[in-house]
């Protein structure tokens, strides 16, 4: 298989997955770092839709909605979601190679209902300092950022579940976790009762990011018949990418990710992807932002030489 050239680039404006404010101006902070030109350089045919609008009903005062739940800005959350998933789904439909540009993680609600739609058997390659396999009783936030691999794959509130179409959206044994090293103690048990595969950072110390991505890609390509990549930039260094919500010392350089998405493009097997968690609001000249782009840069093929 060879990666799809057509790119549809959907800006997901959104910050109700958590409390930090200016995560919403992500998708834009990261097409001023150029993602548009980057890719086209690169031979992709690039259309960006722009940012996907929702009625929130002025829901976005923070943690005013079923917080007995703990669940933060629920409705902000599911009716933007609901929107984000008809928008990807119309992108993959027309042919499209979906990039989603964060906007908080809990992006990936929408995302995954949309894309996984069109696929028997998506495989999620989740690369991120997280799990983001909590639900409301296994959070200790209420943040929806860290729930929604979990929700995706069944797990939790169920009209989060069912949202956009019925039902699961991906099987645990399609996902690969890389990069984790913050989980918390509900996320551990849910890994280990589903046998998700799990590269943590010490495993990555120890195999190489290189043999984590092979392995990876042969786990995945067996069963599925498309892989998601859904990228959190906290999955790299703070020292890399400062511009996020929830850093997390110890993590991925960013010439390892280069690596990371090398592997992955000449794998020639990823049909979509979330680039998330950019805030330029707590970044530094929008490094972050420029870095995300970077990233997608390789992933579309960008060579050194
Ligand atoms: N696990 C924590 C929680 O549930 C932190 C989640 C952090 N945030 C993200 N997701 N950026 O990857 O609140
Ligand atoms: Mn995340
Ligand atoms: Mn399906
Ligand atoms: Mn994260």
């Amino acid at each position: 298989m060879t990666q799809n050239r057509n790119v549809h680039i959907i800006g997901a404006a959104t910050s109700f997955g958590q409390p930090k404010l200016g995560v919403d101006l992500g998708p834009d902070a990261i097409r001023h770092a150029g993602i548009v030109k980057t890719l086209s350089e690169l031979g992709m045919s690039i259309t960006d839709r722009g940012n996907v609008s929702c009625e929130t009903d002025g829901i976005a005062s923070q943690y005013v909605n079923r917080k007995e739940s703990n669940l933060l800005n629920y409705n902000a959350v599911k009716s933007f979601n609901t929107s984000l998933a008809a928008e990807v789904d119309d992108a993959v439909a027309s042919g499209a190679f979906p990039l989603i540009l964060g906007g908080d993680h809990s992006l990936a609600i929408g995302s995954l209902a949309g894309i996984s739609k069109h696929y028997d058997n998506l495989g999620v390659i989740w690369y991120d300092a997280h799990g983001d396999l909590n639900d409301s009783r296994t959070s200790p936030t209420g943040n929806i950022h860290g729930m929604p691999l979990g929700i995706s794959c069944g797990f939790g509130d169920q009209d989060l579940v069912n949202l956009y179409n019925e039902g699961q959206k991906i099987k645990p044994e399609n996902v690969v976790l890389i990069g984790v090293r913050d989980l918390d103690e509900g996320e551990k048990k849910y890994i280990k009762e589903n046998g998700i595969l799990t590269f943590t950072m010490m495993d990555i110390r120890v195999k190489g990011i290189k043999a984590v991505v092979g392995e990876a890609i042969s786990h995945l390509s067996e069963r599925c018949d498309g892989i998601h990549l859904s990228l959190d930039v906290d999955g790299l260094d703070p020292l890399e990418t400062p511009g996020t919500g929830t850093p997390v010392p110890g993590g991925l350089s960013l010439s390892e990710t280069q690596l990371a998405m090398q592997v992955l493009n000449v794998s020639g097997q990823i049909t979509s992807m979330d680039l998330v968690e950019v805030n330029p609001l707590l970044d530094n000249k929008n490094m972050t932002a420029e870095k995300a782009v970077e990233i997608a840069a390789w992933l579309f093929g960008k060579k050194q030489l």
